[in-house]
Parts: structure tokens; C-alpha cells; sequence
């Protein structure tokens, strides 16, 4: 193999650019988000977007990725290749600009935004800072030119190691442990961007390989239908009402919009928007447009049709959207971000091209499919309905509170403490297991809520419904937060709210039906971290006068080794909360001093999302799946 250095020289200059990615080293949250596990992630996007975009641009095909036995990333794409060309001012050749030069503003940095197809490249410089060693190597011009950095600096200068008849990048980095809280890669986060990507920008090949294993692991992304084939996955648990997909995708010379929308028997609406392939949660104009647009569009062909009559009402976002699964993704040269997260995009042109492309698609394909139409449009009156007589359920419910001074549920045994921040509530399982708690809890700072047997199935109910139910009701009075649009932080009761059941089947079912009404109704209880989930243990072992209680199979095991296995141990295994005293409940359990609550947090929302309606639906075989699949049940949930 030749190894040939390419000309170039060092100079003061060089030195300059090295200095140059001490702020990303100085300061790596300002360049992606944090040093914690998404911070780790996040390198991994920013190489991955650069073969995006060489994607976009029309030159690459596949990209794969590979997490190393080494806890390292390797991403190669057959793209053009970055450019091998000397720099004109920095004398240096352009794949090194790229890896050594800052680019202005980074997505956390404010200021410029990389876009698609134009400047790629970027990110490639903080990747480098920010990892113990990295190597690209280019295929092009006939060779493969390789170079290799540590903390962004370069160790030699840019040399060609062999020939290739391909062109492309492959680029290898492993992270810092300088720099990072933690350096263990999560296959599921990265195969659930990936697959994303892969939806997104429909036709790319993207694989995910694991090699920390003892067999590799390798999974494949590709999507000839784009979001078309993103909503029948996010739907695949679910109860489509239509057939076919509604899709458009209509481009104009600065920006490019693509929809799909199916509905489904649900009640909940799940709408993802996306500019240049940035999860918008905080959502914007472009989301806007297209809320704006089908709600017109809906209520139009309502009325033209007669489903509407003209002394009624129109629907409301809320009815029209009730079912709804949609991703609207658009593209464009100069996005804005604003928002708290900076993922709320704030081009305003953007709103009015999105609400036209929305608008005629939308009557069109109502037009062209009555059939589709009447079903929808019925879903939409229904849930108008719906809304009214969940007012009067919920207006009934209030001024009941307000007469009576917001009485609590009889069942519920507070706590004397009035400030929530040091108040918990234990939902417990069962009145039994409900008075155990009631008598060895500390009295001060932890409520009692019994809940009796199974809570209804908030997936399958509407609000009127679910408002009628005892055990959701006094919930909500107990928490004193209310629901829905009416949710409000700064009444609630008690900030630890913990769910405590059975530690077996029917636990878990409970629990889960539990996190579904949270979620569904109360979601800022999840994301702010205020719902946990009490772990009562499995085994109690006496040894003479020692006890010892145990939490899982594992622990049970190594304690019987560790205490060997002599015949003066006595073992008690709990079927339920309800085998325990008062005593030993708070001991296990409630302590704060020995107990473990499981903080319940949600990592992603269309994941979270599925997970419910797929638990929860009418689906079985998939729940059946899942819950063989967890059957060990949670160590953390992140849901
Ligand atoms: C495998 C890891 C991640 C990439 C390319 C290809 C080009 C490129 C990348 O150019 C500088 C700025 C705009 C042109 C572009 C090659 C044009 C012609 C490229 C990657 C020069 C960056 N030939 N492939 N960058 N542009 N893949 N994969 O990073 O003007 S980065």
C-alpha cells in the first residue's frame, strides 16, 4: 500500500485553528445540549447529518453505523467524499478545515443552522474536539486519504493509506472520557433516530450494527414511502378508520412540505413536525399551517356535505384532531428556531405555504373519497359531542369543589404538611395493603390513597366517561391539579406522587393503566418528574434475629449465597402488599431512608405514545409481546 503525505505545510496559522475548538472543550453543553447521555448521542447525530446531507444533495445512498465493541462510532456513507482540495487561506486541505475549524453557531450555540444540502460539514469539529481520538478516511480521486485527530488536534497531516474505485467518508471517533458522564451508546436511542432519519428522507439506506456483543447485531432502515410509511408504524397498534394514507408533498424554490395523515378509532392526537429534519416539539409555523388549514378544510367539507348543519357550530381543532396520527415535515434554506428548546420553528413564510399545500390536499382527497371522508367527519362530530358532555361532567365536578371548599376524598388519609414540595401520595393497591399504609406511614409528609382493583382503561373511554369513574376522581380532587387544558402546576398537592402495587402481573397492569391516565390527562406530572413508581420487595430472609428483605431474583440469589445456604434461614415470598404489616411496609417500602422509587420519565413521545396505545388497545398480540418481552418488569422505566 502506498502512504504517501500529501504536501503541506505547518504554520502559525494552523496553530490558530487548533486553538480554535478549545471553547467547544470549554464549554460542551453550549455545542450539544450536555454531557450526559443525549450530549453522548448527539455526536453521533451530527456525523450522521453530514451523510444526510450529502444525501440531499443527491450523491449518497447508504449509510451505516456502527457502534464499535469499543463503545466507539463508526459511520461511512458513499457520497461524494469530503473535499481533499488545500484550503486557499488556511493552506490545510478541506477535510481537515472541517475537522479542526469551529464553524459559526452551533445548534445549541445560536446563530447559523446547518442546512440541508448546503453547508455540511459542520459538526464534524465539535465531534472532534470532544472525542479521545478520531480518524476520517476519504475515498476519492482513485485513493483513500486518511488523517487522525486526539482532542481535536491533528496527529499527522492528511495522508493517502490505498486506492479505491468508490467514493466516500468513513469517519471513527470514541468519545471523551474527559469530557463525558457516560460513554455507553444505547442501540434503542440510536436505532429509534435512525429510523426516524430514514422516514424522513425517504429512499436513504441506513444500517445500525452493534458489535459490543458476542454475534454483531444489525438492523436496516429503508423507506421508499417516507411518511407514509412513518404514520402505518406509528399506527401499527392501532385502528386505522380510513384505508389509505393521506399524503402530499408539494415543493417550491425555498422550501419543500411533506405530509401524512391517517386516523385512527383513538382518541388522543398525535401530531410530529419536523423542519430539516429537527424535531419541532415546541412545534411553529409550519405546525400552525397545518392545524389552521385542516380544521378549515374539515369543517368546509362538513358543511358542504350536509354533516353539518348551518345553524350548528363548527368543530374545533381539538374535535377535528381527535384520532389524528400526522407528520408534517417541511425543509427549508433559512430556518428560524426559537422556543425555550429552540426546536419551535419560527419562519412565518413557511405558515401560509404549509396551510394552501394542507388546505387543497386535504379537500381533495375528502372530495375524492367520500367514503374515507364520512368516517372521519364522523369521528369529529362525535367527539364535538363528546366535549359538551364532558363541560357539563367537568362543570358539575367544579362547582361541587367550590361549594363544598374543595372537600377530599373520603378514602384519603393526608398529611399534615401543606407545602407540596415536601408532600408525597402513595396510590396504593388494594384497601388492605391501603390500611397497612395508612397506619406505618409518617403521618406529616406522606398521604394514603386507596384505589380499588383495576382503575379504568383511559385509552378506551372518552372524558365524560372517565370523569364518571370513583377512583379517577378522587385522584384528581386528592392531586387538586385538575386535567386536560386545565391542568395547573402550582395546585398540586404533593410533588412525589408514587404508585405502589402488587409486585406481579396484576401490579403491573395497575400501574400501568395508572401512567396511561397520567399521561393522557396530566402529562406535565411525567415530564416534570413527579410520578414515581414504589418498589415493594420480593422476599423477606430471617437469619436468627437478622432480616433481610430482597428486591429482585438476583438479589435473592446472591444473598443466599452470600448468607449461605444453611437450613436456620427462614424465606417468606410476598404475593402482595397485602402479606405485609404496617411495619414491615414502611420498612421495605415507604422508608425514605432504605426505599427505592423508580422516577418515571418519558424519552420520547411518539415512543411513549405507542407504548400506551399499544398496552392499552385493542390489539393483542402485540401487548401479549410486550409483556413477555418485559416480563421481568421495570428496573427503569423510561416510557
Ligand atoms: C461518514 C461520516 C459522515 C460528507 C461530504 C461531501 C462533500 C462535502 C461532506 O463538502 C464542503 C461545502 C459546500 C462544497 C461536497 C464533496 C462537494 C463536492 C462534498 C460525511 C464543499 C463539504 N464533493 N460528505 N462534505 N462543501 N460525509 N459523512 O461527513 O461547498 S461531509
Amino acid at each position: 500500500m502506498p502512504n504517501t503525505e500529501v504536501k503541506q505545510e505547518y504554520n502559525a496559522e494552523q496553530i490558530q485553528v487548533l486553538e480554535g475548538l478549545e471553547p467547544v472543550r470549554k464549554r460542551p453543553g453550549m455545542y450539544i445540549g450536555s454531557t450526559g447521555e443525549t450530549g453522548l448521542h448527539h455526536l453521533v447525530y451530527e456525523i450522521v447529518d453530514n451523510s444526510i446531507d450529502e444525501a440531499l444533495a443527491g450523491y449518497c445512498t447508504q449509510i451505516d453505523v456502527v457502534i464499535t465493541a469499543e463503545n466507539g462510532i463508526r459511520v461511512s456513507d458513499n457520497g461524494r467524499g469530503m473535499p481533499v482540495d488545500t484550503h486557499p487561506k488556511l493552506g490545510i486541505p478541506a477535510v481537515e478545515v472541517i475537522h479542526t475549524v469551529l464553524h459559526a453557531g452551533g445548534k445549541f450555540g445560536g446563530g447559523g443552522y446547518k442546512v440541508s444540502g448546503g453547508l455540511h460539514g459542520v459538526g464534524a469539529s465539535v465531534v472532534n474536539a470532544l472525542s479521545e481520538a478520531m480518524e476520517v478516511e476519504v475515498r476519492r480521486n482513485g485513493k483513500i486519504y486518511k488523517q487522525r485527530y486526539e482532542r481535536g488536534k491533528t496527529m499527522y497531516p492528511l495522508k493517502v493509506v490505498g486506492e479505491s474505485e468508490t467514493t466516500g467518508t468513513t469517519t471513527w471517533f470514541q468519545p471523551d472520557p474527559e469530557i463525558f458522564d457516560t460513554l455507553v451508546f444505547s442501540f434503542s436511542t440510536l436505532e429509534h433516530r435512525l429510523r426516524e432519519m430514514a422516514f424522513l428522507n425517504k429512499g436513504i439506506r441506513i444500517t445500525l450494527t452493534d458489535e459490543r456483543g458476542e454475534e454483531p447485531k444489525t438492523l436496516k432502515f429503508h423507506y421508499e414511502g417516507g411518511l407514509k410509511e412513518f404514520v402505518s408504524y406509528l399506527n401499527r397498534n392501532k385502528e386505522p378508520i380510513q384505508k389509505d394514507i393521506i399524503y402530499f408533498e408539494v415543493s417550491r424554490e425555498n422550501f419543500e412540505c411533506e405530509v401524512a395523515v391517517q386516523y385512527t378509532n383513538s382518541y388522543s392526537e398525535m401530531i410530529l413536525s419536523y423542519a430539516n429534519n429537527i424535531n419541532t416539539t415546541e412545534g411553529g409555523t409550519h405546525l400552525v399551517g397545518f392545524k389552521t388549514a385542516l380544521t378549515r378544510a374539515y369543517n368546509d367539507y362538513a358543511r358542504r356535505n350536509k354533516f353539518l348543519k348551518e345553524n350548528e357550530d363548527a368543530l374545533t381543532g381539538e374535535d377535528v384532531r381527535e384520532g389524528i396520527t400526522a407528520i408534517i415535515s417541511v425543509k427549508l434554506t433559512e430556518p428560524q428556531f426559537e422556543g425555550q428548546t429552540k426546536t419551535k420553528l419560527g419562519n412565518s413564510e413557511i405558515r401560509g405555504f404549509v396551510d394552501n399545500a394542507t388546505n387543497e390536499n386535504i379537500t381533495a382527497f375528502f372530495d375524492e373519497n367520500p367514503q374515507q371522508a364520512r368516517a372521519i367527519i364522523e369521528k369529529g362530530l362525535r367527539a364535538a359531542h363528546a366535549r359538551e358532555a364532558a363541560r357539563k361532567a367537568r362543570d358539575l365536578t367544579r362547582r361541587k369543589s367550590v361549594l363544598d371548599g374543595m372537600t377530599l376524598p373520603g378514602k384519603l388519609a393526608d398529611c399534615s404538611e401543606k407545602d407540596p414540595a415536601l408532600s408525597e401520595i402513595f396510590l396504593v393497591e388494594g384497601d388492605s395493603a391501603g390500611g397497612s399504609a395508612k397506619s406505618g406511614r409518617d403521618r406529616t409528609r406522606q398521604a394514603i390513597l386507596p384505589l380499588r382493583g383495576k382503575i379504568l382503561n383511559v385509552e378506551k373511554a372518552r372524558l365524560d366517561k372517565i370523569l364518571n369513574s370513583d377512583e379517577i376522581k378522587n385522584m384528581i380532587t386528592a392531586f387538586g391539579c385538575g386535567i386536560g387544558n386545565e391542568f395547573n402546576e402550582e395546585k398540586l398537592r404533593y410533588h412525589k406522587i408514587v404508585i405502589m402495587t402488587d409486585a406481579d402481573v396484576d401490579g403491573a397492569h395497575i400501574c400501568t393503566l395508572m401512567l396511561t391516565f397520567f399521561y393522557r390527562y396530566m402529562r406535565p406530572l411525567i415530564e416534570k418528574g413527579y410520578v414515581y413508581i414504589a418498589q415493594p420487595p420480593l422476599y423477606k430472609v430471617e437469619k436468627g434475629k437478622e432480616k433481610y428483605y430482597t428486591y429482585s431474583e438476583e438479589e435473592q440469589k446472591s444473598l443466599l449465597k452470600q448468607l449461605g445456604n444453611s437450613q436456620k434461614l427462614s424465606i417468606q415470598r410476598y404475593k402482595g402488599l397485602g402479606e405485609m404489616d404496617a411495619q414491615q411496609l414502611w420498612e421495605t417500602t415507604m422508608d425514605y431512608n432504605t426505599r427505592t422509587l423508580i422516577q418515571v420519565t418519558i424519552e420520547d413521545f411518539a415512543e411513549a405514545d405507542d407504548t400506551f396505545s399499544m398496552l392499552m388497545g385493542e390489539k393483542v398480540p402485540p401487548r401479549r409481546k410486550f409483556i413477555e418481552e418485559n416480563a421481568k418488569y421495570v428496573q427503569n422505566l423510561d416510557i
